[in-house]
């Protein structure tokens, strides 16, 4: 049986921030548990294009405030804790943080494999993710 700590991940390698959101992947590809398990929490105010072509995700709302919005619709979907969204259409998005840090916890399949971060077109490769 795996058992970790969130904690440990804060500081290593498996903690990848960007200017918009940190993502503490706790869980990976490596771990061979077929999908990757993270907490991630969003900046306020800011505002991200996604697009996981090659992944689906699903997130769990666990406390703060945001948004997100599917790109083919203009659809807007209000994030508060309990709220959960899966992209199982790989549904490009915009993922806004609101007046709060908001944080979530993520399930990805196929497992990131820890060290990816989005393209310009809010992608994931593909390539890092080859089990
Ligand atoms: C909810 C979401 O997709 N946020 C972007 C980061 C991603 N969750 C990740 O890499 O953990």
């Amino acid at each position: 049986m795996i058992v970790k700590n969130v904690k440990d991940v804060i500081g290593t390698a498996q903690e990848v921030k960007t200017a918009n959101w940190v993502s503490r992947r706790v869980l990976l590809q490596k771990d061979g548990m077929g999908f990757s398990f993270h907490e991630t929490i969003i900046f306020p105010g800011t505002q991200t294009h996604i697009h996981y072509q090659h992944h689906l995700e699903a997130v769990w709302v666990i406390e703060g405030d945001g948004e997100v919005e599917t790109i083919a619709d203009g659809k807007k979907y209000a994030l508060e804790p309990g709220v959960v969204y899966a992209l199982d259409r790989h549904d490009e998005h915009w993922l806004r943080g609101g007046q709060k840090p908001l944080r979530v916890i993520c399930v990805f399949n196929p497992p990131l494999s820890g060290l990816e971060v989005h393209d310009g077109d809010g992608v994931y490769p593909p390539a890092l993710n080859a089990d």
